[in-house]
């Protein structure tokens, strides 16, 4: 899969995408990432990016034109343009796998107070929220939209079957409580089911975990 991220700090992914799966799946050509920087397609003599609100208003807008500009530069035949935006659908695991599917992203990272809407109606196919709050800018949400999507590209996580396992909300329920050696830690013991061999009876408390651990929190919601 082939991403382009636009935004007004390409430097802000280089740390995180070289690192750890992401950059595993960057080496081994499962995952190609490139970083726009949208300044570049400003044709103001200034080099500028953003301007006030018609009508007024807090902060400043990034402009159409270097926007959709940046856009056109990387769009290819098939190409879907993802709007990171605290007003777009919510991201779901079921969305992540929707879009690995996909030949080419582009992930548009709005900044200041957002972008104008002419340049979205243009060029944006669909506006993402990863959720319930608002950030500095859509660095931080194209990152988690990347990261979440590209673990159901095939091959990029070692083990096939994780992907949609991991992914709690797939039978509606949380991953209940993990644990590695050693088998006693300052006092607390790992449950001995997990230890004593018995599959079947592993399964049975996994599933209960899991119970318990859907209802603790959805309680505290
Ligand atoms: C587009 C429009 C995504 C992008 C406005 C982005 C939260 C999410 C942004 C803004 C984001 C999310 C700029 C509006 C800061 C508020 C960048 N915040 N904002 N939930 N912020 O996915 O002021």
């Amino acid at each position: 899969m082939q991403v382009d991220i636009l935004s007004l700090f390409p430097e802000y992914f280089e740390g995180p995408l070289k690192l750890s799966i992401l950059g595993r799946a960057r080496e081994n050509g499962l995952l190609d990432v490139r970083l726009v920087d949208i300044r570049r397609f400003t044709t103001d003599k200034h080099g500028r990016v953003d301007d006030k609100p018609f009508g007024g208003g807090p902060g400043m807008l990034m402009m159409p034109e270097p926007v959709c500009a940046a856009i056109r530069a990387v769009r290819r035949e098939k190409t879907r343009v993802i709007y990171l935006t605290p007003q777009g659908a919510p991201l779901t695991a079921k969305r992540c796998e929707e879009l690995a599917k996909e030949e080419h992203l582009v992930l548009l990272c709005g900044h200041y107070e957002g972008i104008d809407e002419r340049a979205i109606e243009s060029e944006v196919d669909e506006e993402i929220s990863i959720g319930d709050y608002v950030l500095t800018s859509g660095c931080p949400a194209a990152l988690v939209l990347l990261d979440a999507t590209a673990r159901f590209i095939p091959g990029v996580l070692g083990h096939e079957e994780a992907a949609a396992s991991d992914s709690f909300q797939e039978d509606g329920l949380l991953e209940g409580p993990q644990y590695t050696r050693p088998r006693e830690f300052e006092g607390k013991s790992v449950p001995s089911v997990l230890w004593e061999g018995n599959h079947a009876e592993i399964a049975k408390w996994r599933r209960q975990a899991a119970m318990q651990k859907t209802k603790l929190v959805k309680e505290i919601v």
